[in-house]
């Protein structure tokens, strides 16, 4: 369980997540110093810019991300989710908030080029479209499939949570007529006390409803790295996984500071005649920069979608000297546990 820190602790959180956001701005500002190439307004620029788009292939679907920068002059593709429109389509909420009280029923919809609805898609991974919602400090995760009307309205219900503040919202999606997925992605806040908790320090492994999962591997700015995923229950391997939306793991990425989002699939399809049920799951997939990132792998077991979680780093890890004296990432924490394990579980 990520336990908030105590109300003496709460008193300073803001201001050592101030500087922590200060030195992840330094970290960042090399990369997004070149977003002024991109910053013009969507449109036949935005079209064009497009053309650089990598789909990514199974191991990286969505907008996952185009792999390591453009050379020279051409534009550097943005990863997924840091806008609420590109390329034409733009996620339009139809619900002004969340709730911490009861469950949310979500309503949006995403406004194709014509100005339209859009109601035609193409399925990835099953789904029309796969909706992540997590808090701006990396709790609260939830992956839902929503329903579509015919009018092109989405809606689903969310469960209540945990805690106030501002939660991000990302539509995952490849509308008929485009090549690819996108992520948009848009804030919408929960009303009531926000208490923010620190990115857990790296792990190994993370705990969720009896079960272990270890993780091997690295991840490395701009290059491609191989993780894997191992679900151990009771101290023995499962190798038993059930496919979950065409696979036995889905893993989702989110990068701390900005939630840049990736969505990345395992290597192999349950039934493929070579990709065993577990316990091991493979996946490919390459972060845009240095820094801390957030993983939720969800898998299926015993009927039941599972999410576990890890913190890991690309580049070096920040050291105590990084952080504001005598704190450490998540101190006073257990990572991994996961705080989604409860009655009303996100998944669909
Ligand atoms: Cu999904």
């Amino acid at each position: 369980m990520r336990v908030p820190a105590g109300p003496g602790a709460f008193d300073r959180t803001p201001v050592r997540l101030g500087a922590f956001a200060v030195g992840l701005a330094l970290v960042f500002g090399a990369t997004w110093g070149l977003g002024g190439a991109l910053g013009g307004p969507p449109g036949p620029a935005a079209e064009a810019r497009s053309g650089g788009h990598d789909d990514g292939g199974e191991a990286a679907h969505g907008t996952g991300h185009s792999g390591a920068p453009a050379a020279g002059d051409q534009p550097v593709d943005l990863p997924g989710g840091l806008q609420l429109a590109q390329d034409g389509y733009r996620l339009e909420p139809l619900t002004a908030g969340l709730s911490t009280d009861h469950p949310t029923d979500l309503r949006f919809r995403i406004v194709g080029p014509d100005g339209a609805p859009v109601t035609r898609y193409v399925e990835t991974h099953e789904k029309e479209l796969h909706l992540i919602v997590a808090r701006r400090d990396l709790t609260g995760f939830q992956h839902v499939h929503p329903t579509r009307a015919a009018d092109g309205t989405w809606s689903t219900p969310l469960r209540a949570l945990a805690g106030g503040g501002q939660y991000r919202v990302f539509a995952d999606f490849r509308p008929a007529g485009l090549d690819r997925a996108l992520t948009l992605g848009v804030d919408l806040p929960a009303a009531g006390t926000y208490r923010p908790v620190e990115l857990p320090a790296p792990t190994r492994t993370a705990g969720v409803d009896g079960y272990t999962v270890r993780l091997d591997g690295e991840l490395r700015p701009g290059a491609e790295a191989r993780l894997t995923l191992t679900v151990e229950r009771d101290g023995r391997p499962v190798t038993d996984l059930e496919p979950y939306l065409g696979a036995y793991g889905h893993l989702v990425v989110l990068r701390a500071g900005d939630l840049a989002y990736l969505h990345v699939h395992p290597d192999g399809a349950p039934g493929d005649g070579r990709t065993a049920p577990g316990p091991a799951i493979t996946f490919h997939t390459s972060v845009p920069s240095a820094g801390g990132y957030r993983l939720y792998l969800d898998f299926q077991h015993a009927g039941r979608v599972r999410t576990a979680e890890f913190t890991m780093f690309a580049g070096a890890v920040p050291t105590p000297a990084d952080q504001p004296a005598g704190t450490t990432p998540g101190a006073g924490t257990t990572p991994g546990a996961g705080e989604h394990g409860g009655p009303g579980h996100g998944h669909d």
